[in-house]
């Protein structure tokens, strides 16, 4: 993790420049330091709260088995599973690793504030609607991007994500309001500040025209609008409106900022239900790394979203917590102890010990599909520790009426797989990429588009 005390204190690190990252550069001295630290580790019984890339070394484990509930009674059913098992689970990710979020708000007001028909030389139509969240407008509030096919039926199936740099950085759309926001990172950006040369510095991993020519929309928002990603964020935070006087955290079971984030999303799909330019029903929630976590814990809650696509997601996301490959529970907690629920940090040293694991939070959102994309150079958020939660999950997707995974051995680079549980990996490191969305584009033409 490159982490850099910022003037501000506020903890800082980019998201695809992890010094832990499998071949991204390494200084060699470090990477000495660190095989020799490894090795003493490996020694002294500490090895499991080091990093592992090597997967000769990965311990046996034990996942829970999503089919038997706490009780020890074998889920028997669809209906079993949907009544019982599923609400069990959800309760126990809640519990122990996201934290309980509220509901919608009562007074959430939505303020569609410009429609442009012609947008992107008139491919498209944009929309920019402003999700007041306690319904006041000098609250908290997020900047929802809506962009439409002009040239394709609707109401138009949608890809609904959150961004990492403010609206502005998804095209080089002149008509896009730049995001005025704390930024984390990125080109463009002065003094955590966005400036003009920000726009359309992440058009790559978004890929718009393709979307739009494949005849979906795009609706984004900016994940700073919803929690800013630093260490003590809360307080700039949605979930700031939730502290009971006197309280400066939520309990040790209320949410992180990941759980906000997901959040977000549902209050995106609570405007994008209102819009009639939008298939509702037929909506791709979609996110990266940090926020592909957040893409799944929100698939998982909210059975509105139709589909659901993880890129790099790691862990916490749809890599399985019990294998010591990259990053691990006790990494995470400590680099990141704002983004999931204080209980979770119980299981920094005891990742057994925890009653769930993420092939469970897949199976939460079954029947319906899931995409998992991974790369060969991220090893950090553990590839075949991906695929491999989607073997644990494939049972729940089968009784569910599914075909699951439809690969047993882990495919290799370039061999996507398309069935309920999706998963390709493709070469290079850590990002979201043209290759990524050509895949996410098949999937939801084979599992969406013709609902
Ligand atoms: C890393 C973190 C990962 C992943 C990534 C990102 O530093 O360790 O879990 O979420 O950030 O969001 O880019």
């Amino acid at each position: 993790m490159k982490t850099t005390v910022m003037p501000d204190s506020r903890k800082f690190s980019v998201p695809g420049w992890n010094a832990k990252r499998a071949g991204e550069g390494f200084p060699s001295g470090i990477m000495i330091l660190t095989a020799l630290l490894l090795l003493f580790c490996a020694g002294t019984g500490l090895a499991q709260q080091g990093v592992n890339y090597d997967e000769s070394k990965v311990p046996a484990y034990t996942l829970p088995d999503p089919l038997v509930m706490a009780n020890g009674q074998r889920v028997t059913s669809a209906r079993m599973w949907m009544e019982k098992r599923r609400p069990e689970l959800l309760k126990f990710f809640e519990t122990y690793e996201y934290g309980f979020s509220p509901s919608r708000p009562k007074g959430m007001t939505f303020q569609v504030v410009s429609v442009d028909k012609n947008a992107l030389g008139g491919k498209a139509t944009r929309k920019e609607v402003l999700i007041h969240f306690s319904g006041k407008k000098d609250g908290p509030k997020m900047r929802l991007l809506v962009y439409l096919p002009n040239d394709a039926p609707k109401p138009a199936p949608m890809f609904l994500g959150l961004n990492f740099g403010g609206n502005q950085t998804v095209a080089s759309d002149p008509g896009i309001t730049i995001n005025k926001g704390w930024m984390r990172y990125g080109w463009g950006i002065v003094n955590h500040h966005s400036t003009e040369d920000s726009r359309g510095v992440n058009a790559c991993r978004w890929q718009l025209q393709k979307i739009l020519a494949r005849g979906y929309g795009l609706a984004t928002a900016y994940y700073g609008d919803i929690e800013p990603d630093f260490d003590g964020g809360i307080r700039e935070s949605v979930r700031a409106l939730y502290l009971r006087p006197g309280q400066s955290e939520p309990a040790a079971d209320g949410w992180g900022a990941i759980g906000a984030w997901a959040w977000g999303l549902s209050r995106a799909m609570d405007y994008l239900e209102t819009d009639k330019d939008v298939d509702a029903h037929r909506v791709a929630v979609m996110g990266h790394s940090r926020l592909g976590k957040t893409a799944l814990w929100a698939g998982a809650q909210d059975r509105r979203f139709a589909l659901v696509i993880s890129n790099d997601s790691g862990e916490g996301g749809a890599a399985l917590s019990r294998r010591w490959m990259g990053e691990t529970v006790k990494a995470i907690n400590t680099s990141f102890p704002w983004w999931f629920c204080r209980n979770f940090r119980k299981y920094n040293n005891d990742v057994n010990a925890l009653p769930v694991d993420q092939h469970e939070l897949l199976a939460l959102i079954a029947p319906r599909p899931v995409y998992m994309a991974t790369a060969a150079g991220d090893l950090w958020a553990d590839p075949r520790g991906m695929f491999l939660a989607g073997r644990a999950a494939d049972p729940v997707f089968r009784l569910l009426g599914t075909d699951g995974l439809g690969a047993s051995k882990m495919p290799g680079i370039g061999q996507p797989v398309m069935t309920t549980i999706g998963f390709h990996l493709r070469c290079g490191p850590h990002n979201v990429t043209a290759y990524d969305w050509e895949q996410f584009l098949n999937f939801a033409d084979k599992h969406m588009k013709a609902q």
